[in-house]
């Protein structure tokens, strides 16, 4: 590793790890600790959560405010590409600093394009779980996407493009969510500009002009490239404003049981009747959600015959059996499936409520992928 900054990210995981220890579980690291997290511990490998869910909210502040020169109003006004995102392990790399793009991010933060790294697939070069976010319209703006993690590639990388723009993005390179033998509970991650290297513009809607040869990836700073034609150039701070920042959180984790792989425990809202309801909805529309449940609720009591009510004797929550499993959401690679019960009677006079109506379980994995290249032996053996 070229980078010299190492010690001093190596000092701050560790910083982080304690913080976790500690209960305190929101953690912000820069993006050049991300690029240069190392860790320590390899023996314990997270193996008691053979696969984990996370969820990464893409949030963003390329705003007039904060970065007023040149700042693109119109065609086009300052905008974010689609986020383009991995899982995986050592050997995959989507971009890493002070090195060349490869030919796919060159592309991809040029112009946008991603049939290269549309290529790339769930099971094969070292890549578990392909996902992205749609593109966000505004400068300033907020997106979440859900991905899948496992013992054996528990890296996750991201890249958007912003537009307008020579050749720049941001991302991350991967970032080890597993640390010290325990997955993240959450993390933070600042992300700076970056610099693709193979576009000589300055700024943001410069006319295209090669760079020959091309050059490494780079950060871009208040005075780098230091140049007083670049649109981030402003000599006067030492660090330019936050422009985008990764949450990440833990959503879910899996164990196996037998020859399957079960959820174990989902992260929940205080409404046990949505347990398994997808993170991503729950989150983002909390109100409509409980708003719609009630409203089932209401229907289902009216619907259901009529008891008598004289008595005041508590009388507990019946459910009809289990459905089938619905089939897979993915035919490659992991995803869930799903299984639900209805309520034959209500709760009365303070009896046992009804228990959850939806459960939710891990299905699929690469082996059902036909992708010739990759090593199916890996994940026979963990189950
Ligand atoms: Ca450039």
């Amino acid at each position: 590793m070229p980078h010299t900054a190492m010690m001093g990210a190596e000092s701050q995981n560790a910083a982080v790890y304690s913080a976790l220890y500690l209960g305190i579980i929101i953690s912000v690291l820069s993006a050049s600790d991300a690029v240069n997290g190392r860790v320590p511990d390899v023996a314990a490998e997270c193996r008691a959560e053979p696969i984990v869910k996370y969820s990464l909210t893409f949030q963003t502040f390329w705003s007039r405010k904060y970065f007023p020169k040149q700042y693109p109003r119109y065609r086009p006004r300052a905008q974010w590409s689609k986020l383009i995102g991995r899982s995986h392990d050592d050997s995959y790399s989507l971009w890493r600093l002070e090195e060349p793009p490869t030919r796919a991010m060159r592309q991809f933060s040029e112009r946008g394009a991603s049939n290269r790294l549309d290529m790339e697939r769930q099971g094969a070069g070292g890549v578990l779980d392909t996902f992205l976010a749609p593109r966000l319209r505004r400068g300033v703006g907020k997106t979440t996407v859900e991905f899948y993690v496992d013992t054996l590639h528990p890296k996750v990388s991201v890249a958007s493009r912003m537009i307008p723009s020579p050749d720049w993005f941001v991302g991350l390179d991967s970032l080890d969510l597993c640390r010290g033998g325990d997955w993240l509970d959450q993390l933070t991650v600042d992300l700076d500009p970056l610099d693709a290297g193979t576009d000589r513009g300055l700024t943001f809607t410069a006319p295209n002009w090669v760079e020959d040869p091309h050059k490494s990836i780079s950060r871009i700073n208040s005075t780098f490239p230091d140049h007083p034609a670049c649109s981030f150039y402003y000599p006067d701070i030492a660090k330019l404003p936050v422009i985008a920042r990764v949450i990440i959180v833990k959503q879910a984790w899996y164990e196996s049981v037998g020859k399957e792989t079960v959820s174990r425990r989902v992260v929940t809202d205080a409404d046990q009747t949505v347990t398994s309801q997808n993170a991503e909805s729950r989150r983002t529309n909390t109100r409509s959600s409980k708003g719609k449940l009630r409203k089932e609720r209401k229907q289902r009591t009216r619907n259901m015959p009529r008891e008598r009510q004289s008595n005041g004797e508590p009388v507990d929550c019946e459910v009809s059996k289990w459905s089938e499993f619905t089939e897979c959401s993915k035919s490659c690679g992991y995803g869930n499936r799903k299984r639900t019960r209805k309520v034959v009677r209500e709760e009365r006079n303070g009896g046992k409520p009804c228990p959850p109506l939806v459960e939710q379980t891990l299905c699929g994995g690469m082996g059902n992928c036909e992708w010739q290249h990759f090593n199916f032996d890996k994940f026979v053996s963990k189950g």
